[in-house]
């Protein structure tokens, strides 16, 4: 049988950080499916006892590897904020876009990496951006986008909807986007895949 498990987790982290994290994992049988319900939970514990987000994934890679080779693997969207400096550092691993809505303007964040668990070294690169007060952040399943299946620049498509949810609070932005992707999908008429979004809003102090 075929798991699929999205997970999604926020840390407060020392040093004013802060982690947001999505995990989409798949496999078959059971060991998957409990593999990729420990993975967030283990990529959580070493994020919060000081490991480097990159030295983190790397780990919770080859523990995957190592565990059930070629049963599960799970993509890792992961946000790690510095809420002193707005620096936002991005890592995804096989993830789908995120988006970020600065002073109107959408900035698309992509990645191009295989997921973990699949081969015993990934590349873990970090893409970084700085916030700033009101500015608001958009991690999703690569699901939500497969609504837009067979249109060539998925992302354009969704960005179109972005620039007018502003004024909202980070919830009601969540739920237009899904009403949004539901009517536009129908309730998995196009894409069996899971749907979740994660909204973030950055505030002043
Ligand atoms: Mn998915």
């Amino acid at each position: 049988m075929l798991y699929r498990v999205i997970l999604t987790t926020t840390i407060q982290l020392k040093d004013g950080k802060y982690a947001l994290l999505l995990l989409d994992g798949m496999g078959v049988g059971r060991s998957a499916y409990i593999e990729s319900s420990t993975t967030i939970k283990l990529l959580e514990c070493l994020l919060r006892s000081g490991f480097e987000k990159d030295m983190a994934v790397k780990t919770v890679n080859s523990i995957l590897v190592l565990r059930s080779p070629h049963e599960s693997f799970a993509t890792i969207d992961m946000a790690v904020l510095d809420l002193y400096s707005g620096r936002a550092d991005f890592i995804k691993i096989c993830a789908a876009a995120s988006f970020l809505i600065s002073r109107g303007r959408v900035t698309v964040i992509k990645s191009n990496s295989l997921p973990v668990g699949i081969v015993e070294e990934i590349e873990v690169t970090t893409q970084t951006k700085t916030l700033q007060a009101g500015d608001i952040l958009i991690m999703l399943t690569d699901g939500m986008l497969d609504v837009y299946r067979g249109i060539k620049n998925q992302e354009k498509w969704f960005e179109a909807i972005l620039p007018d949810l502003t004024g909202l609070h980070p919830q009601e932005i969540a739920d237009v986007i899904m009403q949004v992707i539901n009517t536009n999908g129908g309730k998995g008429r196009h894409s069996p895949d899971d749907r979740t979004v994660l909204v973030a809003k950055v505030e002043n102090a």
